[in-house]
């Protein structure tokens, strides 16, 4: 039985054993959660990244965190938002299956998520919300690792969703 925090703030503060980027298939950098994420690592997460061969929505990859306070970066594709008929609940599911496997593969003990694919991918918060709740309370129930869980929203919006999905 592992434990679930919820932390309102920018995500490459935080120090956990992972934090996990919202990426995009070619592992290579973007805007949002991406963008902050490779700024504060430094040059050499891109470098190691360009090795990565890139990820399909669903999948992740893991890199170390370099000039980050976390020691390793879960770099997870989620889907982009269709309207909800194109396995975008599947895939965001998986995105985070994904980032625990890994986890669960290193024997981390923390890791800290953001809210996947709801930015720029355009995913509806409440629904992703559900998905990356459910997901990780029936993994971590049924693992050993990882056994502390940080949600890190960033906007008021997501952390009052998160807030109230919690506390039922
Ligand atoms: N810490 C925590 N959460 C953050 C931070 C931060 N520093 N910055 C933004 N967020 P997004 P996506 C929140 O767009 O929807 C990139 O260009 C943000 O408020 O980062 O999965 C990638 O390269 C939102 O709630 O990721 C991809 O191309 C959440 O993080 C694409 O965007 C996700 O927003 C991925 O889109």
């Amino acid at each position: 039985m592992g434990t679930i925090r919820l932390v309102q703030g920018d995500i490459t503060k935080v120090k956990a054993d992972a934090i996990v980027n919202a990426a995009n298939t070619s592992l290579l950098g973007g805007g949002g959660v991406d963008g902050a994420i490779h700024k504060a690592a430094g040059p050499e997460l891109l470098e190691y990244c360009k090795k990565c061969g890139g990820a399909r929505p669903g999948e992740a990859k893991i890199s170390p965190g370099f000039r980050l306070p976390a020691k390793y970066v879960i770099h997870a594709v989620g889907p982009v938002w269709y309207g909800g008929n194109r396995r975008e609940d599947e895939i965001l599911k998986n995105a985070y299956l994904s980032s625990l496997k890994l986890a669960r593969a290193k024997q981390l003990k923390s890791i800290a998520f953001p809210s996947i694919s709801t930015g720029a991918y355009h995913f509806p918060k409440e629904r992703a919300a559900r998905i990356a709740i459910e997901t990780i309370k029936s993994f971590i129930n049924n693992n050993t690792y990882p056994d502390e869980i940080i949600f890190v929203l960033f906007d008021d919006e997501s952390y009052q969703i998160y807030r109230s999905f919690l506390e039922k």
